[in-house]
């Protein structure tokens, strides 16, 4: 079945991502892979939409009348970057603040690496390697037994490359995306809609960038960066809320045998609540290898 697809006033196409379960996480043979990708399964419990490609300039500046990105030369389809967490939450507060569109926010951590991995439980959504054709990347430095790629150094336009099953572009490269979650190491408990911790230091980020190797960009792949410091690398998509009540979008859910009925149903989450920034820091804080 084609995933429906809306279309936000300010060119935002989103697709419907319907709820099941999965395993997050990598196994501990995988290639390239760091120990907080602990293995557990979690339950998405709805349905939501989320964005099929990264937000890009051209968005960026419908909404906010401005464009911070570092590469503004690459065009309006390239994706967004140089903004922080706090940046991209004033971009959804300015979508929110007009209600008529519906209700947006970061995805979370979870709901990222499930929309990534698109039922597909191997280091991509492609099979075990990314090549230059699937992703932007810096390809120099590969897996073991992966077709070495290019390294092109800067962001190309969005939905350069094939999309996954669940029509999303660049899960893998090009720019990282910002998620809702807090960063912790995590637990490997059973969760059903797990939204992070309370509290930290660091925002998470998914699914490797322009300039950063293969490994990173996996699936299970998870990192941080400070939530007030904005990176040429680090972008964001969005997630649009499903209100529930259409039936079509009713039936694909249970097509994956999850019930709505089995979790209880909100409209809305909790709203967003800022928090206060963190000092900018000097150091590296996109950190290449976890300890
Ligand atoms: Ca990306
Ligand atoms: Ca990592």
């Amino acid at each position: 079945m084609a995933p429906a697809r809306w279309t936000h006033p300010a060119g935002m196409v989103f697709v419907y991502i319907p709820a099941g379960e999965f395993t997050m996480g990598s196994s501990g043979d995988e290639p390239g892979r760091h120990p907080d990708e602990v293995q557990h399964r979690v339950v998405i419990s709805r349905g939501f939409y989320m964005s099929a490609t990264e937000v890009t300039q051209g968005q960026w500046q419908r909404v906010m009348g401005s464009n911070p990105s570092q590469f503004d030369a690459c065009g309006d389809r390239c994706p967004v970057e140089t903004v922080s967490w706090e940046q991209a939450h004033e971009f959804i507060r300015a979508l929110n603040d007009r209600k008529e569109n519906g209700r947006y926010r970061l995805p979370t951590e979870a709901e990222w690496e499930y929309a990534c991995r698109s039922r597909t439980a191997s280091a991509f959504a492609f099979g075990d390697c990314l090549s230059p054709d699937l992703a932007n990347y810096d390809g120099t430095h590969v897996i073991s037994g992966c077709p070495e790629g290019v390294y092109r150094k800067r962001t190309v336009p969005v939905g350069s490359y094939p999309a996954n099953a669940w029509g999303l572009y660049d899960m893998h490269g090009n720019v990282w995306e910002w998620c809702q979650d807090w960063y912790a190491r995590g637990s490997g408990r059973t969760a059903v809609d797990p939204s992070g911790p309370a509290g930290g230091k660091y925002r998470v980020i998914r699914g490797g960038g322009w300039d950063f190797f293969d490994h990173d960009c996996r699936s299970a792949n998870r990192d941080r960066s400070a939530p007030n410091l904005g990176l040429p690398y680090i972008g964001f998509r969005l997630v649009k809320e499903a209100d529930g009540t259409d039936l079509s979008l009713r039936e694909t859910d249970e097509r994956y045998g999850v019930s709505l009925r089995s979790a209880p149903h909100r409209k809305t989450r909790r709203p967003y609540v800022p928090r206060p920034q963190q000092p900018a820091s000097s150091m590296k804080t996109v950190l290449r290898l976890c300890p």
